[in-house]
């Protein structure tokens, strides 16, 4: 039998392929470097640091999975997975802004877009000099985005744009906006359309007063009137499996992410248990607390290996939607329970900022509920096991 790795117990950097560790690694030194010393003053103040994306991108952590020719990485979903959740294990609002560039506005347009699209967005995205952000959640949508009011009437030339997408992550400082909405000229359906801050008709007023997700900027995207060119319109996708194959990537990269604010939050309990003594020994050294440190190592050793294999099956192109269903609902909510047990672990001092883990905590609420809900992705797998679907 050989030695074990308290921290790695399967050893998944042995699992990793030598471009993915580096990858990895270089993300952990950005996060440490450059992103760990802001996030307290920056969730406090509810404030936003555009600047940020531009270090992501000279750091190439913006579009990993984008071929190079258009100033991606050219790297895999696995490589993908461990940047997030390098940047989640300093807070999950960073990992946000990261993966709504990557995989929900570079995506599509790489996906789904025209040459000229990709020519004109990608470079510029990559290396974070513009902020993109996405638009599919409604006032009177969320679980159900079918539901939609936000349409699309085709004009000479163009279209026009009427509706109001709500919960947009970095809409208040984005430079382009990937917007869905039903186009009259496409039969209702769902079309994606690519527009650029300034446009007539577009504003994007922030949403204050999170409690949640502080240190990453949300807000409204009120289109009134908005007239654009047929150069707009997404020409390679129609219907919800536009936004949904986004959605994938971005799921994907969450359930990688969300273990990087896990493991924060156990090692920084296991260190305050055996810091911390009450009764003259150690918490470290009582059978309540070890168990709790045994049952986070637990889930995120398995939830790490779990994303790890779907990883590795986005890249032999056969992962489906459902298997980034369950890593997603499972490693969201067993974050949320370990950062939750992080905080109490730490007693009075588990609600101060320094400690981190109310911070984690209450992030994770927020993480727990987008991209898809908690239950939500249950009824997906209900679905795919029962063949019969409960939402409605
Ligand atoms: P349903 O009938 O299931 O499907 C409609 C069409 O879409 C296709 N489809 C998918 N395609 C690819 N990948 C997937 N995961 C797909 N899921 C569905 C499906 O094949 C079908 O295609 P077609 O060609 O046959 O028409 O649709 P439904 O309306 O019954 O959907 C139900 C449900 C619950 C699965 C779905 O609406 C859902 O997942 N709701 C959750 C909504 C959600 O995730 N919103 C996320 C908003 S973006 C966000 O939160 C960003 S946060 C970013 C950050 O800050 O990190
Ligand atoms: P609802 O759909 O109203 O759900 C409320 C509750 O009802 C949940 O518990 C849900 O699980 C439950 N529920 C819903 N339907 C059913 C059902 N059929 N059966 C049983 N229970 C059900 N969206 C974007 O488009 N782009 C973004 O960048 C983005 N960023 C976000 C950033 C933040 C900080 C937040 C909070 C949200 C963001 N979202 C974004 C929106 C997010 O995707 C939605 O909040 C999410 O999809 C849930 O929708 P909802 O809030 O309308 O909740």
């Amino acid at each position: 039998m050989s030695g074990f790795s308290w921290e790695d117990p399967f050893l998944l950097n042995d699992q990793l392929e030598e471009d993915e560790r580096m990858i990895g690694e270089s993300a952990r030194a950005f996060s440490q470097d450059r992103l760990a010393g802001r996030v307290e003053k920056m969730y406090m103040e509810e404030g936003v640091d555009p600047e940020i994306f531009a270090e992501m991108g000279e750091a190439g952590m913006l579009g990993v999975t984008v071929p190079e020719q258009y100033g991606g990485l050219g790297s895999g979903y696995v490589s993908y997975g461990l940047v997030a959740r390098e940047v989640e294990r300093i807070d999950s609002g960073f990992r946000s802004m990261c993966s709504v560039q990557s995989s929900l506005v570079m995506y599509p347009i790489y996906a789904y877009g025209s040459e000229e699209q990709r020519k004109k967005y990608l470079p510029k995205l990559a290396s974070g000099e513009w902020i993109g952000c996405f638009g599919l959640t409604e006032p009177d949508a969320g679980s159900d985005p079918a539901g939609m009011k936000t349409r699309a009437r085709k004009t000479e030339g163009g279209y026009v744009l009427n509706g109001a997408k709500m919960w947009i992550s970095n809409a208040p400082i984005a430079d382009v906006f990937v917007v869905w909405a039903k186009s009259d000229a496409h039969d209702g359906a769902i079309r994606g359309f690519v527009l650029d801050k300034g446009m007539k008709g577009l504003s994007a007023p922030k949403i204050g007063g999170k409690l949640s997700l502080r240190a990453s900027i949300t807000g409204e995207i009120v289109l009134d009137d908005v007239e654009v060119g047929e150069e707009a319109l997404l020409p390679h996708v129609s219907g919800l499996k536009g936004p949904f194959g986004c959605l994938n990537r971005a799921r994907y990269g969450i359930a990688w992410g969300v273990m990087g604010a896990a493991e924060d939050c156990w090692f920084q309990a296991r260190q305050y248990g055996l810091d911390r003594k009450q009764f003259n020994k150690p918490l470290a050294g009582t059978q309540l607390y070890q168990k709790k440190l045994a049952d986070m190592q637990t889930e995120i050793t398995l939830g790490l290996q779990a994303a790890l294999r779907v990883g590795r099956l986005f890249d032999e192109a056969r992962a489906a939607p459902e298997m980034v269903s369950l890593i997603k609902r499972n490693n969201c909510g067993k974050a949320l329970d370990i950062a939750r047990t992080a905080r109490d672990m730490h007693g009075g001092n588990g609600i101060q900022i320094e400690y981190k883990v109310m911070r984690h905590a209450a992030n994770l609420e927020t993480v727990n509920t987008y991209e898809g809900t908690h239950d939500v992705h249950a009824l997906i797998l209900g679905r795919a096991q029962t063949g019969l679907q409960a939402f409605f």
